[in-house]
């Protein structure tokens, strides 16, 4: 492949704004994670401003008066880029860029420009592809005036409202292939994950940077990237884990969630999150050095909220929080922690303790999920009885007459499917 060079570091300020609902800290903690994400993208933050303001400019966002003071810090320390830690409608973004004669970005698209780096898959691509068209569709003519005042000079200069047009329509058709592809990516996928079925399958979910991919590489020894760079995961990896019972024990690490992340984004990613959707059991990893843990989890819990809502069926998937960078705490905080979520789980993925607890803890989980059931199913239904072997182990079979009575091991979620197939009676003493 070949490199492409990167273009010289961008050098960045960065604006937040303080609105009455919100406290000085958590802003400066919300700035803290944008000058994260600032880097994640390859610029260097030279600053940061908060306003506190009663509430947001329609116009401008800041104050018309602290966007001159801007333009004169920008100004005068050589700063070339410009960044809000919100979202800017495109009206707003236009103005302020024609104010500050320099590009503006918002936080959205710099979680676009971070995804756009990282995706390798095709799916993954695709999706970040048809996020930022999504995004950029609207704002369309302040994407022009950016290339002008990069370029400068003639043949530059930004369209008529005819040639936007043009564009316009030219990017919907974009997507509406880019979809089409990614629907077709998508059932194939589909078809591999139904191999996975019968396993039992834990999905890895939480905030950015918490340590999801550590704690995959950590259980099934693999080796998944895994950075102090935000988003350093955004295609799905699943390993087999053995030794947690008879049955495969499937573990799935996924993409991050974030503060704000951009609604279109998620629902694009909406083939990657199956995982989520079609787990047995959720992990959800906590970084408990860094601030804000539950605001953190609040988010998380809210974008899991998102990608259920948004399903056809919606099923409560038993999540588990696991408080992970135990060694990075002091004895009494980690004390607190614990008093604070006693049903957590607390490990750390990278020295390894806490992790054989877990796993016995899923192995418990793994286990209650059987339940000994009988099936009566007609000696004809080939395909039912063939479908009732693949769910679970078959551990006796009887002939009735016609009938075939199976009994079998099988995971408690087989059960609605099963029951479509024929009688079946759980086995309490059996479970
Ligand atoms: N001290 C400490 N660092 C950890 C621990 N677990 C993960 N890290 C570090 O935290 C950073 C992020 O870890 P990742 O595993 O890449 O996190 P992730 O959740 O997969 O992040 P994304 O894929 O970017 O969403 C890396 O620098 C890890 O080395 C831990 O238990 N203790
Ligand atoms: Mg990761």
């Amino acid at each position: 492949m070949i490199e492409i060079p990167e273009n010289p570091r961008e050098k960045a300020l960065l604006i937040g704004v303080k609105l009455p609902d919100s406290t000085m800290s958590e802003e400066e903690a919300n700035l803290r994670e944008l000058e994260a994400l600032a880097r994640s993208a390859g610029a260097d933050v030279s600053g940061s401003i908060i306003q506190q303001m009663t509430r947001i400019n329609g116009s401008t966002y800041i104050g018309k008066g602290k966007l001159e003071e801007v333009r004169g810090t920008v100004r005068r320390e050589g700063i070339n880029l410009v960044i809000f830690d919100d979202v800017l409608s495109p009206a707003q973004g236009a103005r302020i860029e024609k104010i500050l004669d320099l590009n503006v970005l918002d936080r959205t698209e710099i979680i676009l420009d971070i995804f756009s780096r990282r995706a390798r898959s095709k799916q993954a691509r695709i999706q970040v592809e048809i996020a930022q068209l999504t995004y950029a569709l609207p704002r369309l003519k302040r994407l022009w005036d950016h290339l002008s005042r990069q370029a400068g000079g003639i043949g530059t200069r930004g369209p008529g409202e005819k040639q936007l047009e043009v564009d316009r329509r030219r990017v919907r058709e974009r997507i509406g292939r880019l979809k089409k592809e990614l629907e077709r990516i998508t059932r194939g996928t589909r078809e591999r994950r139904k191999g996975r079925r019968d396993a039992f399958n834990v999905t890895i979910v939480g905030y950015t940077n918490a340590g999801k991919s550590t704690l995959l590489n950590r259980i099934a020894g693999s080796e998944v990237r895994q950075s102090r760079m935000l988003f350093s995961t955004l295609d799905s990896t699943t390993r087999k884990v053995e030794g947690l019972g008879s049955r495969d024990c499937l573990f799935t690490d996924t993409i991050g969630f974030i503060r704000k992340l951009p609604p279109n984004l998620v629902a694009s990613f909406k083939s990657t999150l199956m995982d989520v959707k079609e787990a047995d059991l959720l992990l959800h990893v906590v970084d408990l050095s860094a601030p804000g843990v539950q605001e953190r989890i609040g988010v998380v819990n809210g974008v899991l909220g998102d990608i259920f809502d948004s399903g056809e069926q919606k099923r409560d998937i038993p999540t588990w929080l696991i408080m992970n960078k135990t060694d990075r705490l002091e004895d009494d905080q980690l004390e607190l922690f614990r008093r604070r979520y006693p049903g957590g789980i607390f490990v750390s993925a990278a020295e390894g303790a806490g992790i054989a607890l877990m796993m016995e803890r899923i192995e418990g989980f793994l286990k209650g999920d059987r339940v000994e059931i009988e099936i009566e199913v007609p000696l004809s239904e080939g395909k039912t009885i063939a479908m009732v072997e693949a769910a679970g182990e078959v551990t006796g079979r009887e002939v009735k007459g016609k009938t075939l009575v199976l009994t079998a091991m099988v995971s408690r979620r087989r059960l609605p499917a099963l029951e479509k197939k024929g009688k079946v009676r759980v086995n309490l003493s059996g479970g």
